[in-house]
């Protein structure tokens, strides 16, 4: 049998075990947390939370289904992936709010499209219309999982903006590149800077959004401010964060966890309970603030859910060899 060095930036299996995984340390502050709410659209403007443009959100009730029991505001901004910022899910809350500035912030529009642009995230999301929330499931591939109150705009409006030429086939977004602010980068975690895509008809699909807020509050730097993509039917590395470049491109890009071991993760990233990951199942979840610290498992549901929704971008898709 080989015995295999896991590389610094691989993920350990120990994290999908339900073991001491939730430090017991943040648990004092959930307490503190309780009865945001109202308060909420007015700390927008706090250091530290970016892209005040367009609240407070309106709810849309389209999405949000009231079987889905949203997950605490505390688990959701302390315990994080956003490896820029460390590679433990505790480093990224104080160390994207060290200095790191996410507003002003530019973004690009740019490639195979009529309308390329440079533009500061608060007037994009003012020429999206502003923004709505939507209660959306959300899937790590490290098997556990959450219920997100997202704050944004459907992606397809962006999209719709941006006017791509017809040889325009594919998404990519790229996430900022400052070696002074993220450690993680300094480090060299991963290859930098961090990339995503998406087929153009995946960034279309109605449920694909570009998330500025959660809970009806501007998204946290640790969460990925100003602004960051939600496709809730997909793993969450898809989920790219603090996007500074919208690019429309003729062939599938490349996407960073891909790059870093593609036989581990693909492009699709589509949430699979059928389709194991090398190294762990992918059958069930931990729910995150679910039944104590630790939190309880539930079954992992084919596109996490939004099976109806979005099977049939996937039609004649071989889902084992397009993971
Ligand atoms: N730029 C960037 N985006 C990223 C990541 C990252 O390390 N860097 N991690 C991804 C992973 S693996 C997950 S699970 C989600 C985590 O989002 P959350 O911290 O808001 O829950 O962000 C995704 N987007
Ligand atoms: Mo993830």
């Amino acid at each position: 049998m080989l015995i295999r060095t896991p590389k610094a930036w691989e993920l350990p299996e120990s994290i999908v075990t339900p073991e001491r995984d939730y430090e017991l340390r943040p648990r004092r502050d959930f307490l503190k947390t309780l009865g945001l709410g109202l308060a909420g659209a007015a700390l927008g403007s706090r250091a530290g939370l970016a892209t005040t443009a367009g609240f407070p959100s309106k709810v849309n009730p389209d999405y949000r289904d009231p079987a889905l029991k949203p997950t605490p505001y505390e688990y959701i901004t302390s315990y994080n992936n956003f490896y820029e910022f460390g590679m433990d899910k505790a480093d990224p809350k104080p160390n994207a709010n060290k200095g790191w500035k996410t507003e002003p912030w530019t973004v690009e529009i740019a490639g195979l499209v009529n309308k390329p642009i440079k533009i500061e995230a608060n007037d994009l999301v003012e020429k999206m219309g502003g923004v709505e929330q939507r209660v959306y499931r959300f899937r790590c591939v490290e098997a556990w999982s959450m219920v997100i109150p997202w704050d944004g705009f459907p992606l397809a409006k962006l999209v719709a903006f941006a006017d791509p030429k017809p040889e325009a086939r594919f998404l990519r977004m790229t996430t900022f590149l400052d070696l002074k602010n993220a450690p993680g980068q300094r480090a060299g975690n991963l290859e930098y800077p961090y990339v995503e895509g998406l087929r153009l008809d995946e960034a279309n699909h109605e449920l694909a959004f570009i998330a500025t807020g959660i809970y009806g509050r501007a998204i946290p730097n640790q969460n990925g401010a100003p602004l960051r993509l939600v496709t809730p039917w997909k793993y969450g590395f898809k989920c790219v964060k603090s996007i500074v470049k919208f690019e429309f491109v003729a062939r599938q890009p490349r996407n960073t966890w891909n790059i870093m071991a593609a036989n581990e993760y693909g492009f699709y990233a589509n949430v699979n309970p059928n389709v194991d990951h090398p190294r762990w199942s992918q059958a069930s979840e931990r729910v995150i603030g679910g039944g104590g610290v630790l939190g309880s498992r539930q079954k992992t549901l084919l596109f996490n859910g939004y099976e109806k929704q979005v099977a049939g971008l996937y039609q004649g898709l071989d889902l084992k060899r397009n993971y």
